[in-house]
């Protein structure tokens, strides 16, 4: 029998891991463990920029989320992209991947799914979250002054501002891995945006032969890298888990080195099928996760990967 752990990302992660840890104690799946983790950052509204209800709108002020999960024993996973008006992405992420033959819907699709297999339909801004986007949407700066953010990749700053994903990675007591990624994207995103966070292989990978990872951050610098999928082959190749989020991170910089940016600010973690746990980001992702085990939860600051010399 495993000791069963769980890990999440960012300081609210802890929110993720408390949750989690007393599913994983009751002898429940990996899987199910993590998306309650989950679960319980996206209804937090008390989290402010945060996981689902109450987070970061798009750039035309619409919250559009982003979610994925992943089951390690079977490889079966499920994602939605886009979707309005629904306060558990992760959930109905696990019912296209119950439910249907196919891992991704987006938008309206995947709202018209959510609501045939009984999710309600809800209103999911917040008096802050409004008041927020009226004071820093990019149309507000003045005539001529261009926002910065989105230009590049590369430019933006993942700070206490902007940053809302949560990926959840639970080992059960049986061995077995489950991984979920929930998140509404960055902050005043392009409509139609879609980043790392419900993309198989980019914001989550997990497979109970080797290990899982997840990311969080400038996901356009995950995708280009396949970030999770990149960690999980370092660990099946024999690597552990530290230094698989390592290479992912000197990856993303060395990819920033040959288009000619800075690093984007990223960060991962990994958890290996015996429990061992990995985190890294690059400079200025400022990264700390949470661990639960034994009934408690602690947050770790992960360890800076600067670029090379
Ligand atoms: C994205 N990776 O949409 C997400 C953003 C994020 O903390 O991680 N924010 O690119």
């Amino acid at each position: 029998m495993a000791e069963p752990i769980v890990i999440a990302t960012w300081p609210f992660g802890t929110t993720a891991t408390d949750a989690a840890l007393k599913r994983l104690a009751a002898g429940d799946a990996a899987l199910d463990a993590a998306l309650a983790g989950a679960e319980a950052v996206e209804d937090d509204l008390s989290i402010r920029n945060s996981v689902g209800f109450g987070s970061l709108p798009d750039r035309i002020g619409r919250l559009t989320l982003d979610a994925c999960l992943m089951d390690g024993k079977t490889l079966n996973c499920g994602a939605v992209a886009g979707l309005e008006h629904i306060r558990h992405p992760a959930a109905v992420a696990k019912k296209v991947m119950e439910k249907t033959p196919h891992v991704l819907l987006v938008g309206e699709g995947a709202k018209w799914f959510a609501l045939q297999h009984g999710f309600p339909l809800e209103f999911p801004y917040t008096a802050e979250s409004i008041k927020e986007w009226i004071e820093k949407h990019p149309a507000k700066k003045p005539k001529g002054e261009r926002p910065v953010r989105f230009e590049n990749p590369s430019d933006i700053n993942i700070d206490e501002g902007n940053h809302d994903t949560v990926t959840v990675l639970a080992l059960d007591k049986k061995g077995s891995l489950g991984g979920v990624c929930t998140t509404s994207g960055l902050a005043h995103k392009l409509p139609g945006r879609v980043g790392d966070s419900p993309i198989i292989g980019a914001g989550l990978y997990v497979d109970d032969a080797a290990g899982a990872a997840g990311a969080t951050g400038v996901g356009e610098e995950i995708i280009r890298i396949t970030g999770s999928s990149f960690i999980v082959e370092q660990m099946r190749a024999g690597r552990g888990p530290q230094e698989a989020c390592e290479l992912a991170c000197k990856r993303v910089n060395a990819t920033a080195v040959r288009r000619g940016v800075h690093p984007a600010a990223v960060a991962f973690l990994a958890l290996d099928p015996k429990g061992n746990v990995g985190a890294a980001c690059t400079m200025r992702a400022n990264f700390k996760y949470a661990v639960g085990k034994a009934g408690k939860s602690e947050l770790l600051t992960a360890k800076e990967v600067p670029p090379e010399a």
